[in-house]
């Protein structure tokens, strides 16, 4: 192999330190066998990523950025729980058709796997089902895709149901379209297709292959899937309406992986959400409500962090959970600005929060970790993004800054009223005190005089209740 186009990350101290014991703690049991012998599996399989080696290609750009993307799935791979023993790029002008690498490559890839002893094979993008298999044909171990695995993180780390339903959900549709190819060759290779006989000739249709049977199974479970997501999201709509219908605006951070978005969260509110130096350890949103300076009420949302080609499949799952971030009336978007590319990460941020849907929201870009960032890159990221703010949900340098600054960006959706209200709805009153600000009260003969700042809403009610 040439050494010029081959890089190692078998010294585990070159990449960021994970705090994976955790992880470890709670990791996969190494399944074997790759063959799914049951639908059911799909939700629980979890492939045996133990000893990789990762693979790309570099089509444009620059060496840095091809370094860098591999550094990245080499990231990805570890917080999957895996060692990573070497990382090879190839330079080409568009991947292979067939194998993705071009075929001497591949084989190349096969004698470096046999060097490393490793067990699986991860490719720095999303493979097509035929050059999947082809691969695995070659290489003779497991091969995976950068999609694949970070769904996979994503069932490791999905805690609720929502949560896990949502993966599932993702990991199924990304399995339909692949289920021929993947293991083939291996079960082959372990001599004969060991859970041949586990879909029973009772299960399966008139004329059905196992493969229809399997696929049926999977789009049949998928479909139970989405209704039940449907039901799950339901509580979640009625509670941003309601949010909503009172006035209060809603604030969500975004951003990439890893960027201290949960650490703002809780430097802000005080949320107590997990924090961990890992990729995507948060899944499921938090929201807290909290006060702007000026005691303003607003709901702040923690959402799942994004990454370059965040696979489309959990987009799509995920869709009512990013809903949070759409519907916002500011995004308080977080840039590491300790990483080593941070507008890379700005423009993938942005191309997600368009996919979604959110490219219209109102957006805040917020630069943290300044405690650690190199001043250097600072300001040149400030010459881009002029009006980002400059924290640490560390240290808390420069929060008070950026409060003032989201109070500064919401809506004013308050609407000045003067009325009287009759003694007996005391809970318009109450209403008018804890959703907007009370300017003047007096008590007539004719009820109490009000003169206050309140959502539309309750405006409405108040001057209903007046006329009365
Ligand atoms: N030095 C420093 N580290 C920070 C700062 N903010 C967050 N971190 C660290 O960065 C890592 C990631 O922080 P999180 O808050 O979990 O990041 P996140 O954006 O919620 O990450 P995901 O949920 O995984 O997408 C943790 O190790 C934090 O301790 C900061 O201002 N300074
Ligand atoms: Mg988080």
């Amino acid at each position: 192999m040439n050494p010029d186009d081959a890089f190692t990350y078998a010294d585990d101290s070159a990449m960021a330190g994970l705090e994976l014991a955790e992880r470890h703690a709670l990791r996969r049991v190494a399944g074997l066998s790759t063959e799914l012998q049951d639908v059911t599996e799909v939700e629980y399989r979890q492939v045996r990523l133990e000893r990789v080696v990762l693979a790309g290609v570099w089509t444009s750009g620059t060496v840095r950025a091809a370094d860098r993307s591999l550094a990245e799935l080499a990231l990805l791979a570890k917080t999957a729980g895996s060692v990573v023993l070497e990382g090879v790029i190839q330079r080409r002008d568009t991947p292979d058709p067939a194998t993705y690498l071009g075929s001497g490559k591949a084989g190349e890839l096969r004698e470096i796997v046999i060097a490393y002893e490793a067990d699986t094979v991860i490719f720095d993008g999303e493979l097509t089902p035929g050059q999947l298999r082809k691969l695995e044909e070659i290489v003779k171990v497991k091969v995976v895709d950068r999609t694949w695995l970070i769904l996979d993180i994503f069932a490791q780390h999905a805690r609720s149901r929502e949560g896990k339903a949502q993966v599932s959900l993702a990991q199924m549709q990304y399995l339909l379209p692949r289920l021929r190819g993947w293991g083939e060759s291996l079960s082959r290779q372990a001599g004969g297709r060991a859970g041949g006989a586990t879909g029973g000739v009772g299960t399966r249709g008139p004329g059905e292959t196992k493969i229809e049977t399997d696929r049926r199974r999977i789009r049949m479970q998928m479909t139970k899937l989405r209704r039940e997501l449907k039901q799950m999201e339901k509580s979640r709509i009625t509670q941003r309406a309601a949010r909503h219908r009172a006035g209060i605006p809603a604030v969500a951070i975004a951003g990439y992986t890893n960027s201290g978005k949960s650490s703002l969260l809780n430097r802000i509110t005080g949320a107590g959400v997990l924090v961990e130096n890992a990729l995507f350890a948060t899944l499921d949103p938090t929201v807290r409500k909290t006060r702007t300076p000026a005691g303003r009420a607003y709901t702040l949302a923690d959402t799942v962090g994004f990454v370059r080609h965040l696979p489309h499949q959990l987009i799509e799952a995920f869709r009512s959970t990013l809903e949070e971030v759409k519907d916002a009336d500011l995004i308080l978007h977080i840039v590491d600005g300790s990483d080593d590319a941070p507008l890379e990460q700005i423009s993938a941020v942005r191309e997600v929060l368009n996919e979604i849907g959110a490219g219209n929201v109102r957006e805040l870009i917020v630069i943290n970790k300044a405690d650690i960032a190199d001043p250097e890159q600072v300001t040149q990221l400030l010459r881009v993004e002029p009006h980002a703010l400059v924290v640490s949900a560390e240290t808390g340098e420069g929060i008070d800054a950026l409060l003032l600054a989201i109070e500064a960006d919401l809506p004013s959706r308050l609407r000045d009223i003067d009325v009287v209200v009759p003694y007996q709805r005391g809970d318009l009153i109450s209403r008018a005190h804890s959703q907007g600000d009370v300017l003047t009260i007096e008590y007539i003969e004719a009820g109490t005089h009000l003169t206050a700042r309140v959502p539309e809403q309750l405006a409405t009610d108040l001057l209903q209740a007046a006329d009365e």
